[in-house]
This record gives C-alpha cells, sequence and structure tokens, in this order.
C-alpha cells in the first residue's frame, strides 16, 4: 500500500531547524536508516561501513516510492513518471533521465566487467561481486531486488571500485541537478530542491529547507552543481557524519 504513512515522512519537529531532532526521520514500517552512533565506524578503514550502509538504506527508500520492499524496472518507471510530471522535462533531458533511472547498475555492472576483462585493477566478476551479478540477473529477468540485496550488491560494488560508482553516480547526479536546474542559469534554488526532494518522497518543506540553508553556506540562496553533486558523493561513500544530508536524513534513527 502506498498509503500516506509508507511515504518517507519526517515528522513534525520539537526544533524545527535540524531534521535531525525531530523523531522518526523515516516514520514507515522498518524504517532502518540507522546512525550508528555507537559503534566504530568512524575509525573504520572499511569503504563500505555500517555507517554507509545506514545511509544507502535511506538511498534505497527514496528510490522505493511503493515501499514495498522491493525494486525494479516498473519502480524506476514509477520514479521517472513522478519526476516527468513535475518537472515537465525537455524529450531528450527525459530520455536521459529515464535512461539513469533504468540503466544505472547494468552500466556500472558493465563497465566493471570490461575493466575484469582489460586485466585492470577494481574489474567486476562473479567472484568478488557476487550479489552485484544477482541484481543484473534479478533486473534483466524483470524481477525486484530486496533492499537488502541492493544493500550487499552496494558494498561488493563500492570495496572493488568505488571510483566506478562514484564517476556514473555523479553522471546521474548530475542529470538530476539539471533537471532540477529549472531555469538552466546553472544553480538550483530551495524551491528547485523542494520540489525535487518531494518526487523522492522527502514531502516536508521546511526539512528540505533546512538542508538547503545548510548548503548554501555563503547564504547565496543557490546552489552550484559541484556543492550538489559533492554533497550527495559524500552521502554515498562518504565517512563525514556532519555532512548536511547525513545529518539530516538519517540521524535521529536508531
Ligand atoms: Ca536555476
Amino acid at each position: 500500500m502506498n498509503t500516506r504513512d509508507d511515504q518517507l515522512c519526517i515528522k513534525q519537529p520539537q526544533r524545527p531547524s535540524r531534521i535531525a531532532d525531530w523523531e522518526g526521520v523515516v516514520s514507515r514500517r522498518n524504517a532502518t536508516c540507522i546512525i550508528y552512533t555507537n559503534i566504530m565506524a568512524a575509525a573504520s578503514t572499511v569503504t563500505f561501513s555500517k555507517f554507509i550502509e545506514g545511509k544507502i538504506r535511506m538511498w534505497f527508500k527514496m528510490y522505493n516510492l511503493k515501499h514495498d520492499g522491493g525494486m525494479g524496472m516498473e519502480d524506476f518507471d514509477l520514479l521517472a513518471d513522478v519526476f516527468v510530471k513535475e518537472f515537465k522535462p525537455t524529450a531528450a533531458l527525459e530520455a536521459d533521465l529515464k535512461h539513469w533511472l533504468q540503466n544505472c547498475w547494468s552500466i556500472i555492472i558493465s563497465e566493471g566487467k570490461e575493466v575484469a576483462k582489460a586485466g585492470k585493477p577494481g574489474g567486476i566478476t562473479a567472484d568478488n561481486c557476487p550479489a552485484l551479478i544477482e541484481i543484473e540477473t534479478i533486473l534483466n529477468s524483470h524481477q525486484r531486488m530486496t533492499e537488502d540485496q541492493y544493500v550487499k550488491a552496494f558494498g561488493q560494488l563500492v570495496e572493488v571500485n568505488k571510483d566506478l560508482f562514484v564517476k556514473n553516480f555523479t553522471r546521474m547526479v548530475t542529470m538530476f541537478f539539471t533537471l532540477f536546474d529549472t531555469d538552466s542559469d546553472g544553480f538550483m534554488t530551495v524551491d528547485d530542491m523542494i520540489r525535487g526532494f518531494r518526487c523522492f518522497g522527502i514531502e516536508q518543506e521546511e526539512a528540505t529547507r533546512a538542508i538547503f540553508g545548510d548548503l548554501d553556506k555563503n547564504k547565496t540562496g543557490k546552489l552550484s552543481r559541484d556543492v550538489y553533486i559533492a554533497e550527495w558523493v559524500e552521502f554515498m561513500v562518504g565517512e563525514d557524519k556532519d555532512a548536511v544530508l547525513a545529518k539530516y536524513l538519517c540521524q535521529g534513527q536508531s
């Protein structure tokens, strides 16, 4: 059921300026964007730490608009439709949006396999990334992956070739930025972010305003592409627990 309560839902603030202080950033059942405040991950050298895993679980939830625990092509298509309806992009941008939503995994896997074939470090194989290869099988057969499968595959990927992920993720976030930058001036406004985040199921405008405010360090009222992308890359693979998106989207979970 895609009820209101199943959506990513940031509850009423106790201190409205920080979502981190809000109880239950994600209110849906079994929401597990967990911040491991009391773990040793901070000092860990492991690429895929529990801290990052918690953020990836949040990312999965943002993608899984139906919140039914599975993700596949139909979810990517649904998400694409939501963005198209909201932003009414050009045909080229719409195609780009659908391309990245539908093919991001397969692009990464395919490029990783090529690296392996060339005998270079960071190649993706069934031996070093079995869960990632499993994702390919799942998507090719029009099945859906579970959150745990998604997290496991992501973990193997970044352990084997983080740069491959970051490169393609950057391309995808760049696409999103272009979509959100509705007047194409190279900057995103808070209203752009509110519309974009709402498409990802983050309905709380005040929360998004707080995120924007923290990212907009010089209080110019706009965010550059570089700042926006860097923050999302940090969210996906970084260990900074004070990074803005991690702080707002994940803290408060326990
Ligand atoms: Ca703009």
